[in-house]
């Protein structure tokens, strides 16, 4: 495992628990911050120790006010598309992840910021959070999935608006555009996200792998008819051949809490 200068890890209660620390710069995603990001992603993929995963940003001011403007003011095309490339890769990582991430959004999520916690399968902020997709101001767009991912959360007109003005938007209302699935007090966001993390840990944990590629198909090329759908009919055909199947229906059928094995 590489040297980590700009994120933390631990791991408690089987959550891995990662944090961008670059609190200076309101955690803002430098380029060795993302390879660090993919990195721990990477390693901790079947450590069996880990069921779930929070990722939030050090501080109480900051999640990630976005990518590190310092570091591609300067840069040509082929840079940016490639930064733009490999930040992809990452984030399509942490969506595709088989074990549950959640962001705790402490506040700012601005620019690759958003993009990073719309990346991760649920999203809890504190009430002191600001979303946005600034990129506009700066003469850019997002280059870390915003303008798909934004869609498919928020829908097409509103997310149009939030990428076309770079407004920024409170937790309330990041809430009730469904941009996020909970809003708590900051001192409660930890609590709130292993509350939930712990509920989904404790099914089939194939299954819920299941879940997150099948939902994931959905905005991948499948759309409302085509291979999507075809997806889910095979994975739902495939959990039957899993241990926790066998386990999850036995103990429904005797009156008892299932113990899922992952396999
Ligand atoms: N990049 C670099 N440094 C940053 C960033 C950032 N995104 N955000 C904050 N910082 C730094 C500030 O420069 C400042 O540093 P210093 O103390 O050395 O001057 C420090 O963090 C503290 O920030 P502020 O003093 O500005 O704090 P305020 O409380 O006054 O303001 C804001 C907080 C509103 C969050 C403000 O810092 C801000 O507007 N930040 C920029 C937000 C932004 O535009 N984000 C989008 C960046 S672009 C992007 O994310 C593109 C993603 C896709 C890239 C794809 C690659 C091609």
């Amino acid at each position: 495992m590489m040297q980590l200068e700009n994120l933390t890890t631990e791991i408690k209660g089987n959550i891995l628990y990662i944090t961008i620390n670059r609190p200076k710069n309101l955690n803002a995603l430098n380029i060795k911050t993302i390879v660090e990001l993919d990195e721990v992603f990477e390693e901790y993929m079947y450590n069996d120790d880990v069921k779930g995963v929070i990722l939030t940003g050090a501080g109480e001011k900051s999640f990630v006010a976005g990518a590190d403007i310092s570091e591609f003011a300067d840069f040509t095309p082929a840079q940016g598309k490639t930064m733009s490339e490999n930040g992809h890769d990452t984030f399509d990582k942490i969506e595709n992840y088989t074990k549950p991430v959640i962001a705790a959004v402490n506040g700012y999520a601005l620019g690759g910021g958003c993009e990073l916690a719309m990346a991760c399968h649920l999203r809890v902020a504190s009430e002191n959070a600001i979303f946005g997709q600034p990129e506009v101001n700066l003469g850019i767009i997002p280059g870390y999935g915003g303008t798909q991912r934004l869609v498919e959360l928020i829908g097409k007109g509103k997310a149009l608006e939030l990428l076309m003005t770079g407004d920024s938007i409170n937790a309330a209302m990041a809430k009730e555009l469904g941009l996020v699935n909970h809003v708590v007090a900051q001192a409660d966001l930890m609590a709130k996200c292993e509350e939930i993390l712990n509920k989904i840990m404790s099914k089939g944990p194939v299954a819920v792998a299941k879940v997150i590629q099948c939902v994931n198909a959905h905005y991948r090329g499948g759309g409302y008819v085509g291979d999507s759908y075809q997806g889910e009919i095979t994975q739902f055909g495939q959990c039957m051949e899993t241990e926790d199947f066998v386990e999850g229906t036995s103990a429904f059928l005797e009156k008892r809490k299932p113990e899922f094995k992952g396999k």
